[in-house]
Parts: structure tokens; C-alpha cells; sequence
């Protein structure tokens, strides 16, 4: 084999490594990648303090006004590198039908022969950091190992934040057990001398985000942001996990989780899908308004669920997570007070604004102080002020920057977030993001109507996204992006749940669509949303309880006005309508489009699917 240390350059794997498959990856990895160094990486608070300072030596971050933020740091990325790239994501399957129609394929081979002399050199003048992370509790049954190699400090210190990062893993890891190999490079190698010329090095030219499901490999070449580096997130929890789950009968979902409990202390735990910045983070750290005291609700997750039945025949739950890495733009006190309270300390902040006193803001923080600041530091560096703003159009923010934080800091933090066990799931909420069309709420009338209403959901597409504005996105399950394999046979999979459980003699959660952006004809929002979700929540759980009787409708059980909580809430029952209206003409498009989805998803599409559409149809035809 061709070891590091006959290059020169020493493995150092210390004593607690003790698993001879992993040091030899690493040796390997090492003599490809040709770092300067490794840095085995052992979580401890020194260590993410020293690479912090690092950093800020870099000049990748700036430290934070300690008297407003503690131990908080602003990143700027390069211009070039804000956000996940789709188009650069790929799915190396065997066969490309298992990738299936939504995702970018490439055969394992021909991809390998890609990346590898891409990878050789990679790390040149850098070190290999060698990260290891458990995605959920460690040692719980339901959670997975990974390693990630990176040459990145700012990947090391968000993992750090977002997932349980250390030593510790060494133990559960043992001698021989099972490990996701995570590679990221931010693909700027510096010849012999060369010092980096740029805070935020990576390839503008050469992106890669690569999966081979098979053999669960992650490769990630050129970027050193969120999803496209921290590959715990996205790439392994979900991309990754969905394959596993589809083989070993478990289900990886791009789902927040929170519990919710009454008055008289019942609780209840939710699992809801929304595609990426539609609120998740939100609805998983709501505040309960006024006419809903006593009830409490708690966050155990606000981005990826791992569930896995369990002998009980219950779906249980775990935030295979640590921390968030959030949206900051539109964040604020009436949006989300408890995240707002998560970010006071040890937060790193990526392409926000800088303030004049050392701190940071962005847009929608002038809700909460009543004016925009006179002078900031725009997330490109630039000066910025609000007659700037107006000429030139310029946002302090990127509309894509993030908080990373540890789930530590929410002060609505379910006490079950980190139980070994999880969480056994009561209900699923899917929602999309229209302004037209999809009721405010409904309740599927069985699991297959559940799995349809999932699998035909969408969101309006908002010019910051993906091109065209107000062109409807089919999104299914909010896994577009997500899903590891063929998304028609992860509908099998969801559909085949069903039986499974119900053979554990359990009854299945029960399933809602909900949409919170339904538009009047001025064209502005009717539902107040945000902690007034709390409204529609308290009807599902009245639902679960069978304390309301709901009426039919085409697209499922809905509330009547009167089953609804409005007490501290000024909702007519106009406004009420004009978020439940189901108009005729509207759901025939709706049909004719889920249709055309469909045809896209032609290959292995239950069968079930085009029989619940040919029902819809049906019903609709009698209205
Ligand atoms: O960058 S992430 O993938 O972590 C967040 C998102 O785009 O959904
Ligand atoms: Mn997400």
C-alpha cells in the first residue's frame, strides 16, 4: 500500500483509535489527498477554540463583540459559494433507474475515474482533519457513525456544533464497527510556499457532491459550504441514510420534530416535512400565543428525523442532529423568539452583516429594534447603508446566510432530544409553500392518501431559489434534493410502512397537509402563521384525541371554523374561508399537474398512487 509514511508524512492515529479498517482508509485517504499534515480530531472545547482563533487568524472569521455575542464568529465565503449545489449533486448507483428521474447520475466507475485525479493533490499545503461524528445519541440504536476527512477548519468547528463530535465515537466505533466514509475537499491545493491568497478557499471552476449508495461513500470536491461540506447534514442523514433505510426498513426524512403538550401534561410528538427554508426551524421552536396557555411546545429537531419502527410497532424518532444551521434572513423576535434566544452565544454566523459595534444583523432584525442600522459591513465586506440598499439594491445578508448552533442553546429544547430511545411519533405534517389551491389543513383519510398528499406536494418557487417566480415546484416529501435512490420506490417504501406496522398490530400515525401561504387577492398572506400554527396543531391533536369530528372534503378531513381555538386571535370566518377554499377549477389543474409529476415518476410509481388520483378525480367530478 502505498502508506503516508513512506511519503514522509507520519499517520499519528492516536491510542483510542482503535479500528485498524479506519487508520488504513485514512492512510490511504492521506496518500491521495497528499495533506501536510493530520489532525485527528478529538472534540474536545480547546480544540474548536484553537481552530476557531485560526481562523480568525485566516481572516475566515471575524470574532464577535464579546460584550454582545460571546464566543460568537461572523464567516464570509467566497461570493461564489453560498449555498447547496443541485446541479453539482450526483447519485452513483449501480443503475442509473436506482437513482432514479430527480437526481443526477453518473456510473460508479466513470465518476471514480473523475474524482480521483481530482482528489490527488487536493490537500496539498493543508492538513487532513480526521472528524468523527455520531448522527444521533451515541450508541443508540437508531443512530450511525461517520467519519468525515476534510481540509477544512470551518467544516471541523461546525461539526463540532451540529453533531455529536469527538473522541467518544472512537468507543462505540470499537475495533470493527461500521463507519460512513465522508471525503471533503475544498479543492485548493497550494504548491510548495504558496499561502492562501483568499479567506475562503475553493474551487469556483469544479464542484462535485458525490454519493455512491452502494458502497455508502460520500466524495465532496470544491466547496467548503452547509450541505456541500458538512456532510453529516444532507449527504449522509439523508441522501445517504434514505438508502439505508429503504434496505433495512427505516425511514430518513427531511422532518423537524417537536413534542407538544397540553394543559394536563399529555405529549405529543410531530414529525413535519417542509422543503428546505419554508419554517422548519420555526414551527420547531413555536411559541405557543395568547388563549393557548399551559401548552408548551419543545424541539427535539429542526431539519432531518431518522424512524425506525420499533417492537411496539411505534415509529420512533431521533434527531440524528446536534445543532441547527438555520436561515438567519427573516429571523426575529415575532418569527422565532427561541431561536432568536439560541443565538445570544457561541453561534457562527456565515455571510451575515457586521455592525459598526461588532455585531451582526440582517434582514428582518429591523422588526425587532424598529429601524434599519444607519452603517454595516454587507456579507461581501462592503460598506452597506440603507440609501446604498435602495440604489443599488444590495442586501447586508445573503439571502442564504446561517446560524450554526448547538441545539444546547434553544431554550424550548424538547428533554428527549438526546434519548437513546427516541421519540414515538403521534402524527406527520407535510406542507409546501402555495399561494393558491392547498387548504390551510387537512387529514388524509388513510395512509395512502397520506403517502399521496407527501408525494404530490409543492412549493412555489421565490426568485432567490430557483429561477421563475410562482411556478409550482413539485417537491416530494420535501425530498427533491434529498432522496439517496429512485423516488418512486421510496413511495413504495412509505406505502409499504403501512403494512408493516399494522402486521405489529399498531395503528399508524395519522397524516396532514398543511399550507400556511395561502394569498388573498391583494396578493398578501391571510394566515398570521409563525406561533398562530399553534391553532392548527391543537385541531390535530383534538383529531388524535378524537375530540373533533372535522368534515370531508376533496382533499381530505378538514376543521370546521368552530373546531378551531380563536380565543387572543382575530380570524373571521371570511378570512377562514379564503384559506380552506377548495375552488373546482383550481384542483382540476392541481390533478392535471399531479398527473404530468407523475409521468415524470413513470418508472416503478405505485400503483396505489394513480388509484388515490383517479379517486380525487372522481370526487372532484361530483362537487
Ligand atoms: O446547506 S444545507 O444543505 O445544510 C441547508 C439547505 O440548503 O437546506
Ligand atoms: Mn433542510
Amino acid at each position: 500500500m502505498n502508506s503516508p509514511a513512506m511519503q514522509g508524512l507520519d499517520l499519528n492515529a492516536p491510542a483510542h483509535v482503535r479500528h485498524p479498517g479506519l487508520i488504513a482508509w485514512v492512510a490511504d485517504m492521506a496518500a491521495l489527498c497528499k495533506p501536510d499534515n493530520i489532525h485527528w480530531c478529538d472534540g474536545s472545547q480547546e480544540e474548536y477554540d484553537r481552530l476557531c482563533q485560526q481562523l480568525v487568524d485566516a481572516g475566515t472569521f471575524t470574532r464577535l463583540n464579546p460584550a454582545k455575542r460571546p464566543g460568537s464568529f461572523l464567516a464570509r465565503t467566497d461570493p461564489s459559494d453560498v449555498a447547496r449545489v443541485e446541479d453539482r449533486t450526483f447519485i452513483c448507483s449501480d443503475k442509473q433507474e436506482d437513482a432514479g428521474p430527480t437526481n443526477n447520475w453518473m456510473a460508479p466507475a466513470e465518476m471514480r475515474a473523475t474524482l480521483h485525479p481530482l482528489f490527488d493533490g487536493c490537500m496539498k499545503g493543508r492538513t487532513m482533519y480526521v472528524v468523527p461524528f455520531s448522527m444521533g445519541p451515541l450508541g443508540s440504536h437508531i443512530s450511525h457513525i461517520g467519519i468525515e476527512l476534510t481540509d477544512s477548519a470551518y467544516v471541523v468547528v461546525n461539526q463540532k456544533l451540529m453533531t455529536r463530535m469527538g473522541k467518544a465515537v472512537y468507543d462505540v466505533l470499537g475495533t470493527d464497527g461500521d463507519f460512513v466514509p465522508c471525503m471533503h475537499t475544498v479543492g485548493a491545493p497550494l504548491a510548495d510556499g504558496q499561502k492562501d491568497t483568499t479567506s475562503w478557499p475553493c474551487n469556483p471552476a469544479t464542484k462535485y457532491i458525490v454519493h455512491f449508495p452502494e458502497t455508502r461513500e460520500i466524495w465532496s470536491y470544491g466547496s467548503g459550504y452547509g450541505g456541500n461540506a458538512l456532510l453529516g447534514k444532507k449527504c449522509f442523514a439523508l441522501r445517504i441514510a434514505s438508502t439505508m433505510g429503504r434496505d433495512q426498513g427505516w425511514l430518513a426524512e427531511h422532518m423537524l420534530i417537536l413534542g407538544v403538550t397540553n394543559p394536563q401534561g399529555r405529549k405529543y410528538h410531530v414529525a413535519a416535512a417542509f422543503p428546505s427554508a419554508c419554517g422548519k426551524t420555526n414551527f420547531s421552536m413555536l411559541v405557543p400565543p395568547k388563549g393557548f396557555e399551559g401548552w408548551k411546545v419543545t424541539t427535539i429537531g429542526d431539519d432531518i428525523a431518522w424512524i425506525k419502527p420499533h417492537a411496539d410497532g411505534k415509529l420512533y424518532a431521533i434527531n440524528p442532529e446536534a445543532g441547527y444551521f438555520g436561515v438567519a434572513p427573516g429571523t426575529n423576535t415575532l418569527s422565532n423568539p427561541n431561536c432568536m434566544a439560541s443565538l445570544n452565544e457561541n453561534v457562527i454566523f456565515t455571510n451575515v452583516a457586521l455592525t459598526d459595534d461588532g455585531d451582526v444583523w440582517w434582514e428582518g432584525m429591523e422588526q425587532d429594534s424598529g429601524s434599519k442600522p444607519a452603517h454595516l459591513i454587507d456579507w461581501q465586506g462592503n460598506d452597506w447603508t440603507p440609501e446604498i440598499a435602495r440604489e443599488k439594491g444590495t442586501k447586508a445578508a445573503h439571502p442564504n446566510a446561517r446560524f450554526t448552533v448547538a441545539a444546547t442553546n434553544n431554550p424550548a429544547l424538547d428533554a428527549q432530544w438526546d434519548d437513546a430511545n427516541g421519540v414515538a411519533i403521534d402524527a406527520f405534517i407535510f406542507g409546501g409553500r402555495r399561494s393558491t389551491t392547498v387548504p390551510l389543513v387537512t387529514q388524509a383519510r388513510d395512509w395512502t392518501e397520506g403517502v399521496y398528499m407527501a408525494a404530490t406536494m409543492g412549493s412555489e418557487t421565490t426568485a432567490a431559489a430557483f429561477g421563475a417566480q410562482g411556478v409550482v415546484r413539485r417537491d416530494p416529501f420535501a425530498m427533491l434534493p434529498f432522496c439517496g435512490y429512485n423516488m418512486s420506490d421510496y413511495f413504495q417504501h412509505w406505502l409499504d410502512m403501512e403494512k408493516k406496522l399494522e402486521s405489529m398490530g399498531h395503528t399508524l400515525p395519522p397524516i396532514f397537509c398543511v399550507n400556511w401561504f395561502r394569498k388573498n387577492a391583494e396578493g398578501k398572506f391571510v394566515w398570521p402563521g409563525f406561533g398562530e400554527n399553534m391553532r392548527v396543531l391543537k385541531w390535530m391533536i383534538d383529531r388524535i384525541e378524537g375530540q373533533a369530528r372535522g368534515q370531508e372534503t376533496l382533499f381530505g378531513i378538514a376543521p370546521t371554523y368552530a373546531e378551531i381555538n380563536w380565543s387572543g386571535l382575530d380570524f373571521s370566518p371570511a378570512q377562514f374561508d379564503t384559506v380552506t377554499s377548495i375552488d373546482k377549477a383550481a384542483w382540476e389543474e392541481e390533478l392535471r399537474l399531479h398527473g404530468s409529476h407523475f409521468e415524470q415518476l413513470a418508472y416503478h410509481l405505485p400503483t396505489q398512487l394513480l388509484d388515490t388520483k383517479q379517486a380525487l378525480e372522481k370526487r372532484l367530478a361530483e362537487v
